[in-house]
């Protein structure tokens, strides 16, 4: 196949962009509820404490004020169970709210009811906690209990010496949607039913959720997802929050709404990657690869959300990468620590493991003064072996690993840049070439899609993967015309709404397109075989789609300056090959592979999360926690290859992490070769001007061998 570029000639808007650009789109906050209540958290100053009482009674006779609720009031609930897709080590177990104990700071203890939300703040800012300190365990705690582990054991490792290891902190980081988070609830008594808007990833398991919590039907609960300005994992799984907005609401029998603030975002929202990764890796003479060991250690917060385990488990699956190597012993643990949640965050474990792959073969080709570009292309799984079935059991679909790389490196000039390189050190400047590979799993199981042929031409497709921002309305329509021979204009979506769209499983893991696309062609194949036969109108059918993964790759290549006074990085080109199979929407695929280049270059040079001892969390507003802005940006030459994908019917692959993946590990690359003049250095991320400046001016030790 050959590949075709994908960045967008004429720009074109999405179905989507008329409201969400004239500022008619429906955010959580624009929802209009007459006569909702407003609810604000009581939310804990402490990181682990024994709760000894709680003073309400001056919160009680503030205006407006309607109900101030614990624990005990609402009734004793926890967060429903977790994806356990790695076994469970210990109890894991969380209360909606704080009754005995907190466990981090910012945990909602109370929940104060009014009828504004300047009366619901004010009124829970005058709730007193009395708490006992408690030991708190921090980040990278190893004392701590080990939640869950994994392990890929295959072959042996060489007793020799590796050629290269490495150790690396990932920091943690938060997502940073448009809105913060803002849901609502209504329970109406007289048809026992409940009406709760929420911006999630996965509706139906948020149904069932709020059901399980409330103790009624599925059927009983509507979720309806309002407009939503990105989720990026932090929005997969239902936070206590949530449920406690849905509990209140069938508590008092009314509607209530809440709004978080960005502080309380930052301070119990979702959180993602915090890991430690230690590796070795092994290379012959040549260049070849002989083994890979890897050590990696996710910190978690103080509860699990549903996928919780999940970064742990793709970090661990995805290694070695795009590389053929059956010598592995990788072993990873997560433990819990007194902080706000950590769950999946746009790239999902799949950036820590191109992280550790990418940096160890760099500084193994320095190890032997080979090209860090050969040692890569002498161990790419060659295309005549896909499918390829890894030591770790998973199949790599289909792609040309060795073709994204000569590509990236025709692209980017690679022969003229390394003599470029060193024209300019030899000048005093300091520059890095970075180079990283990436794969990227796209989603197991099953999505769902429900399609209407009307007898004047018009096609409805209700789907059970809604948007959170992706512009999925426009992609699905697309395959939708594709499929029936119709115009887009004749295709309406519905998505995220129970009522009038089918179960699904949701909009994570980059598998929207491939797999929930999938099952809009069976349905929409459904239809017109029904048509043919000359069904009466309208014609529906419903369908499922059930999908191996599929797995994206690429590769990323850019130039790096770095200034010798300040220690301000500066991308100087960016060149980057990706393979998403085939894709339906080529302006939305360049958007995805912008915007999660942005995210990780935020991740890579900028964003930190950082706790004290204490368990108080330090960079806890946007003064203190930086985040890309549009000027941040690079050029950006993408090339798109496609390579269509066995396992969907579309031949689709993801697209949407793919830049959180490989950006990340190249800019570490980038820095790392920029001062390799002065030996193998200690950069970490964030690669911000300070920590480069330092090591700029730090005498490295002389390695040992
Ligand atoms: S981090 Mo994604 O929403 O699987």
């Amino acid at each position: 196949m050959q590949p075709t570029a994908t960045s967008p000639t004429s720009p074109t808007l999405r179905r989507e962009d008329a409201a969400l650009l004239r500022g008619a789109a429906c955010f959580g906050q624009d929802v209009v509820l007459p006569g909702a209540l407003h609810l604000a958290f009581v939310r804990s100053t402490q990181a682990h404490a024994r709760i000894t009482h709680i003073h309400a009674s001056a919160a009680l006779t503030m205006p407006g004020i309607r109900a101030v609720l614990c624990a005990k009031d609402l009734g004793l609930r926890t967060m429903p169970a977790i994806n356990p897709l790695l076994p469970l080590l210990q109890e894991v177990r969380f209360d909606l709210l704080a009754h005995e104990t907190v466990d981090y700071v910012g945990q909602a203890v109370a929940v104060v009811v009014a009828e504004t939300l300047q009366q619901a703040r004010h009124a829970a800012a005058q709730v007193q906690l009395s708490l006992h300190p408690l030991a708190v365990s921090s980040d990278f705690d190893t004392q701590s209990a080990v939640v869950t582990r994994t392990q890929h054991h295959h072959g042996e490792l060489p007793h020799h010496a590796p050629c290269a290891s490495v150790q690396l902190k990932v920091p943690r980081l938060t997502a940073m949607p448009m809105e913060p988070r803002a849901c609502s609830a209504s329970w109406d008594e007289d048809t026992q039913r409940l009406t709760f808007r929420l911006a999630t990833q996965t509706p139906s398991r948020a149904q069932a959720d709020a059901a399980h919590v409330l103790g009624i039907d599925v059927a009983q609960v509507r979720v309806i997802c309002p407009d939503v300005g990105g989720a990026f994992g932090a929005r997969a799984s239902v936070s206590p929050e949530d449920l406690l907005v849905a509990l209140t609401a069938k508590h008092l029998r009314s509607t209530v709404r809440w709004t978080s603030s960005r502080s309380e975002d930052f301070l119990a929202g979702m959180q993602g990657r915090g890991a430690q990764l230690e590796g070795q890796l092994w290379l012959d003479e040549q260049g070849r690869m002989q083994g890979l060991a890897a050590q990696l250690h996710f910190t978690l917060g103080a509860w699990l959300p549903y996928s919780g385990v999940v970064p742990l488990r793709n970090a661990a699956r995805i290694l070695p990468g795009p590389y053929a190597l059956n010598h592995l012993k990788i072993d990873g643990i997560a433990t819990r620590a007194n902080t706000a949640p950590v769950n999946i965050y746009r790239g999902a474990g799949r950036p820590e493991a191109a992280l550790l792959m990418e940096t160890l073969i760099d500084i193994a080709a320095r190890r032997h003064g080979m090209d860090p570009v050969d040692v890569r292309l002498k161990n790419l799984i060659p295309k005549q072996a896909m499918p390829f079935t890894t030591a770790n059991g998973e199949v790599l679909d289909s792609g040309d690993y060795a073709q994204a790389l000569t590509q990236a490196c025709d692209r980017f000039g690679y022969a003229h840049e390394r003599a470029e390189q060193l024209r300019r050190r030899a000048q005093g400047e300091c520059i890095g070439l970075g180079i990283a590979m990436y794969i990227e799993p796209c989603g197991q199981g099953w999505e769902s899609a429900c399609v209407t042929l009307h007898s004047d031409g018009r096609v409805t497709v209700a789907s059970g993967s809604p948007a959170q921002g992706q512009g999925h309305a426009t992609t699905y329509a697309q395959i939708a015309a594709d499929s029936l021979g119709c115009e887009v204009q004749q295709v309406e979506v519905l998505m995220g709404d129970s009522h009038t769209c089918p179960v699904g499983i949701g909009a994570l893991a980059s598998r929207s397109t491939a797999i929930a696309g999938s099952a809009i062609v069976q349905a929409c194949a459904n239809v017109q075989a029904q048509a043919r036969q000359g069904a009466a109108y309208p014609i529906t059918a419903e369908e499922r789609f059930t999908a191996q993964e599929a797995w994206s790759y690429g590769c990323v290549m850019l130039r790096l300056s770095i200034d010798r006074d300040t220690g301000k990085p500066t991308i100087e080109r960016l060149v980057w090959v990706d393979d998403a199979g085939h894709i339906v929407k080529p302006v939305l695929a360049h958007g995805q592979l912008i915007g999660g280049a942005a995210q990780g270059l935020g991740q890579a040079l900028m964003e930190q999360l950082i706790y004290d001892e204490q368990g108080q969390l330090v960079t806890g507003s946007l003064m203190d926690y930086a985040i890309p802005r549009a000027s941040d940006m690079p050029d950006i030459d993408i090339f798109s290859m496609q390579t269509p994908s066995p396992h969907n019917l579309l031949g689709a692959k993801g697209v949407g992490e793919a830049g959180c993946i490989g950006i990340p590990a190249a800019l570490m690359n980038a820095a790392r070769d920029a001062l390799s003049p002065q030996g193998e250095t200690d950069l970490q991320f964030p690669l911000t001007p300070e920590k480069i400046w330092l090591a700029m001016h730090t005498t490295q030790p002389k390695e040992k061998s």
